[in-house]
């Protein structure tokens, strides 16, 4: 039994979980917003769809992707970068919805990032089995700014790693509506995705939908 007291109130947010100096855990920050970004998810691969990219050294990324924003990041045999251009169809990537630009600049924000304005957003789509295997973001322009990830979906298991790829990783939790942010010393740190477990989702499914939101140029 409880008081009854504060039974009208939204709940209380938690409070953030530093991993380490720059990077935090929002738990549940974009809950309130999931079925309209996971509907505006959708609008973006209607116009681009969600495809496996392939690795410089030719393998097929388990993971499916998309963009929106002004760059989005691909991969092709050639390498790795960010285009103004979806090389499926040679057309400019969606535009960032508001929603989107605005839930980046929060969320930034709560972690103590002022500012931020991001210009890409890639969108990782998995099911399970699907995994990320380590690995470092350096694509982008400046590493002063942070990378906000928003998780949707299915539950999937983040490993954190360090500065070497060796580096032992810790294993995080990662349910529907987190947000992490990593900024600052954690801005290059190794890190990836274990092979996600067959779930299920009300909203998406047996798949994952993870959001990163990149200030790339
Ligand atoms: C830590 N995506 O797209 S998001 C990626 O869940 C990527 O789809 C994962 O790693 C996913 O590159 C993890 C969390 C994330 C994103 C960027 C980072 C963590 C990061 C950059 C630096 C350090
Ligand atoms: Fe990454």
């Amino acid at each position: 039994m409880t008081l009854g007291l504060f039974d009208d109130l939204p709940p209380s947010p938690l409070p953030p979980e530093v991993l380490e100096p720059g990077a935090m855990v929002l738990r549940g920050f974009a809950l309130a917003q999931a079925a309209d970004l996971l509907q505006a998810v959708q609008q973006v691969a209607a116009q681009a769809p969600f495809r496996h990219l392939v690795t410089p050294g030719g393998l097929r990324m388990s993971v499916a992707m998309t963009n929106c924003g002004k760059l989005g990041w691909v991969s092709d045999r050639s390498g790795y970068r960010y285009d103004r251009m979806d090389p499926d169809d040679g057309q400019l990537w969606p535009p960032m919805p508001a929603l989107f630009k605005r839930l980046a600049l929060e969320a930034a924000q709560a972690a103590g990032f002022e500012g931020f304005a991001p210009d890409a957003c890639l969108i990782n789509r998995y099911a399970p089995g699907t995994r990320l295997s380590l690995h470092q973001d350096r694509d982008e322009g400046n590493y002063a700014h942070p990378i906000v990830s928003v998780s949707l979906g299915i539950p999937a298991v983040f490993l954190w790693g360090g500065a070497q790829r060796a580096d032992k990783a810790r294993r995080i939790a990662l349910v529907h509506g987190d947000v992490v942010v990593w900024g600052g010393p954690a801005r290059l740190r190794f890190h990836g995705v274990l092979p996600l477990r067959e779930a299920s989702h009300p909203l998406t499914g047996a798949h994952r939908i993870n959001l990163t939101f990149r200030k790339a140029s």
